[in-house]
């Protein structure tokens, strides 16, 4: 085990999703580091893996009866070796440093890799917006941003959105930080088309990861054209890769939520999809809704004594897992190897347990890393930052294609890389090496800060 393990693994010993994207991608970076002996005389991994700066903060806040209702909040700012930390907010009851570290490290190598200025950071609560009524969720973001504002700013940290923190929560919480720094600005991405948003940043991390998977499948001669996909989530990313895999020919057959799965053999069409949209961000109901209204759908609940999610046991020849870490094990792994899956494409950060992504990486199929697939999602905020720093705002093509460049240039660095180390069409190499060199050459050229 590399002594930097050892070192996290004795100091933090309950953080085990942040040990686990830490030993992922110490498991690429090796031939790096030897063919490098400055990275090791210098410290890197001691250096990339402490955190510049953590902020934890009591978030008071009172619910509709008037009780008083405490939760904990979060700024995690990992690497700004490239530029200001950029960091998406999370709200899900389930956060805590650990899953909070965890995203700000994949944050730092994504966002090298989409070619802009940004460091990387996470911030978020264990906050559940679910059940809560728009003023108690209003409430808790402004008691939220009254603390996070202090530590971000446009050229220091910018947020946006994750699990749990969409428009309406960066409308509530942007409105907050307007107040309090007396600035119309841009130290949150996402933002309302009115106000600042940019076109296609609510499309992007979705589209973005469709825009990577046809890449990949371009390079053995496939497109989506009649190919049966496996979505799970049904929030924003599983919303918006589901759009524009239908809008690419492409057969859309499963949407998920905590609660359970619908599958529809018919496949999830435009207006199957306009209903989801409804129901999921404006009713805020549940995926299971979905059979009442598509009677050839069947739901299954979650169970949780299931040692494998049946989702991925259907027959299809792509997995787009959407939700969140961990969602696919070793055994979702093989089912989905034994139904022939081509392609396994990281919508959502971390979603493959370290043995499912061994079980893929041993195949010849493709499977496509969050920190590279995922990457749109950051690149549009970027393209946001743009402009709001020039104060204009481009048109739907304009970003639409740009986004596009960038995730054609992100699937080229990473076989480059990949090539160039000695394992052609690993994309997980691929990416976590120009990630980390990106970041260490800036981290050298700053000396010891
Ligand atoms: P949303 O909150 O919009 O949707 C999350 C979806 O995942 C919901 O369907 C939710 O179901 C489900 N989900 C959340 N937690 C769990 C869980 N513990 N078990 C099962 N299902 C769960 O979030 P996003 O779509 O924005 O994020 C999804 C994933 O994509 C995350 O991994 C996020 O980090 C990643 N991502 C997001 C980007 C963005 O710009 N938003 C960019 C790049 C990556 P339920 O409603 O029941 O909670
Ligand atoms: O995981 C991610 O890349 C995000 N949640 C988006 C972050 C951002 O700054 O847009």
């Amino acid at each position: 085990m590399p002594d930097i393990l050892k070192t996290i693994a004795a100091r933090d010993p309950h953080e085990t999703e942040f040990y686990q994207a830490v030993t992922e991608v110490l498991g690429s970076i090796k031939p790096v580091l030897d063919q490098n002996p400055q990275y090791r005389q210098a410290a890197v991994l001691d250096r990339i893996t402490e955190p510049e700066r953590i902020v934890t903060f009591r978030v008071p806040w009172l619910d509709d009866v008037g009780n008083v209702k405490v939760n904990r909040g979060f700024c995690i700012e990992m690497s700004s070796a490239i530029g200001p930390y950029k960091s998406g907010l999370r709200f899900h009851p389930s956060v805590n440093q650990s899953i909070l570290k965890f995203l700000a490290f994949e944050q730092v190598f994504k966002n090298a890799l989409t070619t802009l200025p940004l460091g990387g950071g996470a911030g978020g609560s264990d906050f559940d917006p679910k059940g809560k009524s728009d003023d108690e969720v209003m409430r808790f973001c402004h008691s939220f941003m009254t603390e996070l504002y202090h530590h971000i700013g446009i050229n220091t940290d910018i947020v946006a959105g994750d699990i749990g923190v969409g428009s309406r929560e960066i409308g509530y919480l942007f409105g907050m930080y307007k107040k309090l720094s007396n600035s119309f600005t841009g130290a949150l991405t996402g933002k309302g088309l009115n106000w600042g948003g940019s076109l296609i940043r609510a499309q992007a991390a979705g589209y973005g990861c469709v825009y990577f998977a046809a890449e990949m499948l371009a390079t053995r001669d496939m497109s989506f054209d009649g190919l049966k996909c496996l979505l799970s989530g049904s929030g924003n990313v599983a919303q918006h890769t589901a759009e524009k895999l239908i809008e690419l020919g492409a057969k859309v057959i499963t949407l998920s939520d905590s609660s359970g799965y619908v599958h529809d053999p018919e496949g999830i069409d435009k207006e199957k999809l306009a209903y989801v949209k409804i129901l999921k961000n404006i009713r805020r109901g549940r995926i299971q809704e979905y059979v009442e209204k598509y009677t050839g759908a069947t739901y299954t609940a979650t169970d949780a004594l299931l040692d494998y999610h049946p989702l991925w046991s259907h027959r299809a020849a792509c997995a787009f897992p959407c939700a969140t870490q961990n969602e696919i094990n070793e055994k979702d792994a093989y089912n989905l190897i034994n139904n022939n899956i081509k392609l396994v494409c990281e919508g959502a950060n971390m979603p493959c347990t370290p043995q499912a992504m061994n079980i893929f990486l041993d195949k010849p199929m493709l499977y496509g890393p969050g920190k590279a697939a995922n990457a749109g999602g950051v690149a549009v905020s970027g393209l946001e930052m743009v402009q709001n720093s020039m104060r204009l705002n481009w048109l739907e093509e304009e970003v639409d294609s740009r986004l596009k460049i960038i995730m054609k240039q992100i699937h080229k660095t990473c076989l480059d890389a990949a090539e160039a180390y000695g394992t052609p069409g690993n994309y997980a190499n691929g990416a976590n090496i120009t990630g980390f060199v990106k970041v260490v050459e800036a981290m050298l050229d700053q000396g010891v800060v």
